[in-house]
């Protein structure tokens, strides 16, 4: 999947740049998460774990950024330190990358941003801790993330706890198959919930193995379906959450981004930070463990498709 001229804005680090030129296993990680998603310092701490593990399972991390005017594919550690202490940072999604590019602004990439950047560096495989989807009463606000169309168009494999718990989990898997998007249980049959692994909603599909899923990647986009895949892993046993505990905290933040009239991008990092207040950090926990999980099994389905690749 390398290209054989990149774009000017588009820049990868000379160690990720040899990695996917050599044909070898490179998981693209994103940084929203980094600048919206957690508090300082854990943001910082998770976003280096995150690239250790993907290094122990044998690939090449390339958290991915947009910084001085060009997309960072790969971050020095100055560059993500400055990320995750950055004051004004954008959270940038598909409709921001062009507009950020030429301002020359600083930002996280969302799940469909980071997306789109990992498919135009040629990298196949992203990890994340949760993708976004379609809000509770979404019906009534349309606030649908854009993340669910990327998937649909943009083929990259997300590898995700499933979905936020803090949104309406059957919606969001209803705008999935509208997308034609393949949602895949790793190793279950329900779609696990973020901080829980259980959702009640039945997994549409299952594999069990890291080859199994190179094995789907490869036949669908060879097939010339040009969609990405959701690899939905649970959340290991040991730091799941009881489920009454996060239900009761997300619908207090429910409640209070209701009142404040919190809209538009800014109520997924709202929600986020008020689960983390109201649960003394316990989710901030969960959150961490599971993104360090997705990280893990990222790394094993990217060596899987590099060999399958290869042969
Ligand atoms: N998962 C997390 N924390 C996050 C996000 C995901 O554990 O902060 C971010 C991702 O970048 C995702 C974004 O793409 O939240 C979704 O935002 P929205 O709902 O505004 O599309
Ligand atoms: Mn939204």
């Amino acid at each position: 999947m390398t290209r054989a001229s990149s774009p000017p804005w588009l820049a990868p680090t000379p160690e990720v740049g040899q990695a996917l030129a050599d044909g070898r296993p490179v998981v693209a990680l994103e940084s929203t998460i980094i600048t919206h998603g957690m508090p300082w310092p854990t943001n910082a701490e998770t976003a280096r774990r995150v690239e250790a593990v993907v290094r122990e399972h044998g690939a090449t991390p390339a958290t991915i950024a947009v910084m001085d005017g060009r997309i960072r594919v790969g971050l020095d550690d100055a560059q993500l330190e400055a990320l995750a202490r950055g004051e004004g940072a954008h959270k940038l999604s598909r409709r921001d990358l062009g507009t950020a590019l030429a301002q020359g602004w600083r930002g996280g990439t969302t799940v469909a941003a980071t997306m789109i950047c990992a498919e135009r560096a040629g990298i196949a495989v992203f990890a994340t801790g949760g993708i976004g989807g379609v809000h509770r009463g979404g019906e009534h606000s349309l606030d649908v993330s854009a993340d669910l169309h990327e998937l649909g168009r943009t083929p990259v494999a997300v590898v995700s706890a499933g979905c936020k718990a803090i949104l309406d989990i059957p919606r969001t898997l209803e705008v999935l198959e509208t997308q034609g998007v393949p949602v895949i249980g790793y190793g279950c049959d329900e779609v696990p919930a973020f901080y829980t692994r259980h959702s009640g909603c039945a997994a549409p599909l299952r594999l069990d193995t890291p080859a199994q899923v190179a094995a789907a990647m490869h036949a669908q986009w060879s097939l010339g379906l040009r969609t990405g895949l959701l690899v939905a892993n649970p959340i290991p046993e040991a730091d799941a959450m009881p489920r009454e505990e996060i239900e009761a905290a997300i619908e207090a933040a429910l409640a209070d981004a209701d009142a404040r009239g919190i809209t538009g991008k800014d109520v997924t990092p709202f929600l986020l930070a008020r689960v983390v207040e109201r649960t003394g950090e316990r989710s901030l926990r969960a959150n961490v463990a599971l993104v360090l999980d997705n990280a893990r099994v990222a790394a094993a389905i990217a060596t899987a498709y590099a060999e399958r690749q290869a042969k």
